[in-house]
């Protein structure tokens, strides 16, 4: 064997060594991500599935997107099939609070986490789940009901009885009930605000504005707290049809922030819209990648928001992305 030969027989046995000492890194390796979303109705939910995929796209994360029709037999469908696959994690945002108790075991039972993304959920045991990213929603009611009882007091109306219409979203989904509780758990201490009809109108702008021109119909209504924005724009419109005007006969209220609702708010139709943030996407995969690497991860991962109203709407407009 001439020199040349023997040096890179050198090198060969120099990198085997190498090699076996600090094995290659196998981040080559993508992690799977499966995500069940609830549906794909509204801004809100068009936006929350964008973030996942933008974010899962941008580190390098697999992901198998599902969707669940706002139905829970759909949707543990989906999970338990992502589950049987054999994802490395497991995601979903939830189409109700309660029964996810087997569904989560079958996920637990063959080691793979779950994360609940921005709906939260009940379950007898909590380590079914790893993490819950997402709003604080009883608190999002109770600065809706907050934010209600400051103006009112601005206006010098506070004592004055009140007539309130409440647009719920979906019976039995997390925001629907956490939002209800939170609303009404601040207005028990006034019993001037009434809330005189509730009614699920599913998140749903169109469902919105029919339920609202009918109670409008056969009820004096002075305030609307609609669950999400939709359901408040669709509100906007029914005040209108009704001969009132939205923002000053009628004070109207919703749920999330999305660009339009800024944009009603700035032209006096909606007069405030509680923040409530669909970009979870970066969170969502930064937990994902934890989990991976085994490093243990917040058992609930509050988003921050703010409220938004004529002070601060048309600043946040340009910022806003949904
Ligand atoms: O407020 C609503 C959507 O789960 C926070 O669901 C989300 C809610 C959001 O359809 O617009």
């Amino acid at each position: 064997m001439n020199t040349k030969n023997m040096s890179s027989v050198f090198f060969v046995f120099m990198f085997v060594c190498v090699s076996s000492v600090f094995p290659q890194d196998d981040s080559s390796k993508k992690i799977l991500l499966g995500f069940v979303q609830v549906s794909s109705e509204g801004t809100w939910r068009m936006a929350n599935t964008q973030s996942v995929k933008d974010s899962a796209a941008k580190e390098g994360v697999e992901l198998i997107f599902r969707e669940g029709q706002n139905n829970y037999t759909n949707q543990s469908k989906e999970m338990s099939d992502l589950i049987a696959s054999g994802v490395d994690v497991l995601a979903f945002s939830p189409s109700q609070v309660e029964g996810w108790d087997g569904v989560l075991q079958e996920a637990k039972d063959v080691g793979i986490p779950v994360i609940v993304l921005d709906r939260a959920i009940d379950v007898k045991d909590s380590s079914l789940y790893v993490t819950h990213i997402g709003s604080d929603m009883i608190d999002e009611g109770r600065r809706a009901a907050k934010w209600l009882v400051s103006y009112l007091e601005k206006q010098g109306k506070l004592k004055e009885e009140m007539h309130i219409l409440v647009l719920e979203g979906v019976k039995g989904s997390t925001p629907a009930e956490h939002r209800d509780r939170g609303f009404r758990e601040v207005l028990a201490t006034y019993p001037n605000l009434k809330i005189v009809h509730s009614e699920p109108a599913d998140f749903i702008m169109s469902k919105g504005q029919e339920i609202t021109e009918r109670v409008l119909k056969s009820q004096k209504i002075d305030i609307i707290f609609a669950h999400n924005d939709e359901m408040a724009l669709g509100a906007v419109d029914a005040v209108k049809s009704a001969g009132k005007v939205p923002g000053k006969d009628v004070i109207i209220i919703g749920v999330d922030g999305i660009k339009k609702a800024l944009e009603a708010i700035v032209s006096g139709s909606l007069n405030a819209t509680i923040e409530c943030s669909p970009l979870l996407g970066p969170q969502l995969m930064k937990a994902v990648k934890d989990l991976s690497a085994g490093k243990t991860v917040e058992k609930n991962v509050v988003t921050e928001e703010k409220d938004f109203d004529i002070s601060n709407a048309q600043t946040e407009l340009p910022k806003r992305v949904y």
